[in-house]
């Protein structure tokens, strides 16, 4: 299409020596600067091919679209793509279950699969993922250039702290780093102690970045306070983070901000839609996530209908990979929820921003009494009130016929004045949320940190059971 849009085509093959001018802050000048009505008409013409591809080397598309009557070449508009009926998850486990290992959606030869990685499957089947060698590359180059992005450079050491098991997004960040020529320290979390040893790393090591969820780096922080080392002495620079809201919740970010001295970023989307970071924030634009459509093509919609809402609209995230050829997502529904914008961004990319990131999942939203809560929004109201402890746990549970909300949040101060506390705390989170809620003070320290990804709300109702 675009002879000028660097490296544009499908299937896709990176120059794998290329790097940028160090003095550019973008890795793909014109691809990310470009007009957006130009990028979207080459992305238009991609989204044909990645179908044709598609309904060629899997049963699972073809069927899906024989169903409902459209084939690759009625993609003539984006009006046309958002007729392409959604993927969901439990199609993909069903694929999975018939056709196993990978599903029917596997697209590419077995032989060419390289990595396998996977759901955690605390709730139901796990699902695998299959990453094709090729894609594996392809993941490095996009992700490397998104790191760029967030002001990382060749030589920069970048300390992965996350689970390296199936967790796919440690295993992503290891690999972009590689590629941009960075020094990786593939960390892992989770096992006994790793924390205070993570402390004395970090210490040692001075990374510029470094990669976690944003629990996890809260946890961090409180483990090297307990061990009177200020965390500001890492000396990191850039603090990407993905796998759970937190980076772009306000008082979670300036909690994080504060305690390392560091950018935080934003991004990811889900493991299935790896280069999971083709919604990530950048150096220049360093609140919210950018959406970086010419990686994978990201569409705001409404969760009835999975049509588009228009810009400044609220929906759910749909995703479809333009890159990937082992198991491409075409139309992938999220399940999320978000806002999002298009303005002109600081950084002088052309890409629609999700201002407020992603606020959190559609099933994990309460609904209580008429009211619908946010588990982030109690996170955001917590964080900022004075003596608060660091963690806290939601509960909704049935008595007689009304729902009822506990939140027990952990407080610094002493028993004598937990009650002067629960009441001011209590009533502001009243108040900020709109719904009454009992409120619980418990000592510091007390409640479960999360190593991985945070569960805060245990829901007792027998209807909401899953
Ligand atoms: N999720 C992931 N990233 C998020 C973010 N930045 N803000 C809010 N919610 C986010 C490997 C990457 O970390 C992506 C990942 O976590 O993939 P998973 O394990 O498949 O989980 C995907 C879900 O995590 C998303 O649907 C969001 O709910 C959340």
């Amino acid at each position: 299409m675009s002879a000028r849009m660097e490296e544009w085509a499908f299937p896709t093959r990176y120059d794998q020596s290329y790097l940028p001018d160090p003095d550019s802050p973008y890795w793909f000048p014109h691809r990310e600067t470009m007009d957006p009505e130009e990028r979207n008409a080459a992305v238009l013409v991609r989204l044909r091919e990645v179908m044709e591809y598609a309904s060629t080397t899997s049963s699972f598309y073809k069927d899906k679209w024989d169903a409902a009557g459209l084939e690759p070449a009625d993609i003539t508009s984006f009006e046309a793509f958002e007729q392409v009926p959604v993927v969901t998850k439990q199609e993909m486990r069903e694929s999975q279950a018939n056709h196993p290992p990978f599903g029917d959606y596997l697209c590419c030869d077995p032989s060419e699969v390289h990595h396998i990685h996977g759901t955690s499957g605390t709730t139901g089947a796990p699902t695998a993922f299959a990453l094709g060698r090729r894609d594996w590359e392809v993941i490095a180059d996009n992700q490397a250039r998104i790191l760029w992005g967030m002001g990382l450079r060749p030589g920069d050491t970048v300390f992965v702290a996350a689970l390296f098991s199936l967790y796919l997004g440690s295993w992503g960040a290891m690999t972009a780093a590689e590629r941009l020529r960075c020094r990786v320290l593939p960390f892992g979390a989770g096992a006994q102690g790793m924390t205070s040893r993570a402390v004395t790393w970090l210490a040692r090591l001075k990374p510029a970045g470094f990669y976690a969820t944003p629990s996890y780096a809260l946890r961090l922080a409180e483990v090297a306070e307990k061990e009177k080392i200020d965390p500001r002495e890492f000396g990191l620079k850039v603090m990407f983070f993905s796998g759970e809201p937190g980076a772009s919740v306000p008082t979670v970010r300036k909690a994080i901000e504060d305690a390392f001295g560091a950018t935080v970023i934003d991004c990811g989307t889900m493991a299935e839609m790896t280069p999971f970071m083709s919604a990530s924030a950048t150096a220049g634009t360093p609140d919210g996530m950018l959406l970086w459509q010419d990686i994978v093509w990201h569409e705001v919609c409404d969760p009835g209908t999975f049509r588009t809402v228009p810009y400044g609209g609220e929906g759910t995230p749909v995703y479809t990979h333009l890159e990937r050829t082992s198991q491409p997502m075409i139309r992938l529904a999220s399940n999320d929820l978000t806002r999002w914008v298009m303005e002109d961004n600081p950084c002088g990319r052309t890409y629609p921003k999700l201002p407020d990131g992603v606020y959190g999942r559609i099933d994990d939203m309460i609904h209580i009494r008429g009211e619908n809560v946010y588990p982030t929004e109690v996170d955001n109201y917590l964080r900022g009130v004075a003596d608060y402890g660091g963690e806290h746990q939601i509960v909704v549970r049935r008595t007689g016929s009304m729902d009822e909300m506990i939140v027990r949040a952990e407080t610094t101060l002493p028993e004598g004045r937990r009650s002067e506390f629960e009441q001011r705390a209590g009533s502001g989170l009243q108040s900020f949320l709109g719904v009454r809620v009992t409120f619980e003070s418990v000592d510091a320290n007390t409640l479960e940190r999360a190593e991985h990804k945070s569960r805060r709300v245990v829901d007792e109702r027998e209807h909401t059971k899953r």
